[in-house]
């Protein structure tokens, strides 16, 4: 059961949809246990999408169900685009929203990974 205060996990959600190749998605980078691909709204030169294949709603369902083995190659994803997208030494931020007060608008878990120019302070 998926563990998260946004609900149970909705197949159809869009990044499900995209999974499963329903609906197309500029991909950055792809392994057994993540997808990347841009942000049909970027928010900063580089905006990358990093999602996991299992189905999580956000992080903490994530945290709590995925196995070691999807943890490490998601993790392992969101450091190889960052690395092959020469980011590491300028920088870059990485955001999970989860649940409302977030604003999470898709039930799937992911992060995004912004960079390409100075991002900023974090605002409230
Ligand atoms: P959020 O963390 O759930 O708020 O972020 C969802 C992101 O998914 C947001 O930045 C959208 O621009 C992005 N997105 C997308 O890349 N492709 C889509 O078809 C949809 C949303 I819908």
């Amino acid at each position: 059961m998926a563990v998260s205060g946004i609900g149970a996990y909705d197949p159809d959600n869009i990044f499900a949809k995209i999974l499963r190749g329903e609906i197309p998605c500029k991909k950055v980078y792809e392994n057994e246990w993540a997808l990347a691909f841009n942000d049909i709204g970027p928010k900063a030169p580089v905006h990358v999408l990093i999602i996991p294949k299992g189905p999580y709603v956000s992080f903490v369902d994530f945290s709590a169900r995925a196995s070691d083995d999807e943890i490490t190659g998601f993790t392992r994803a969101v450091g190889h685009v960052a690395t092959t997208l020469g980011l590491n030494e300028p920088g870059y931020r990485l955001i999970g929203n989860v649940g409302p007060d977030s604003g999470q608008e898709v039930p799937h878990f992911h992060v995004h990974l912004l960079g390409g120019h100075p991002l900023g302070a974090l605002v409230s």
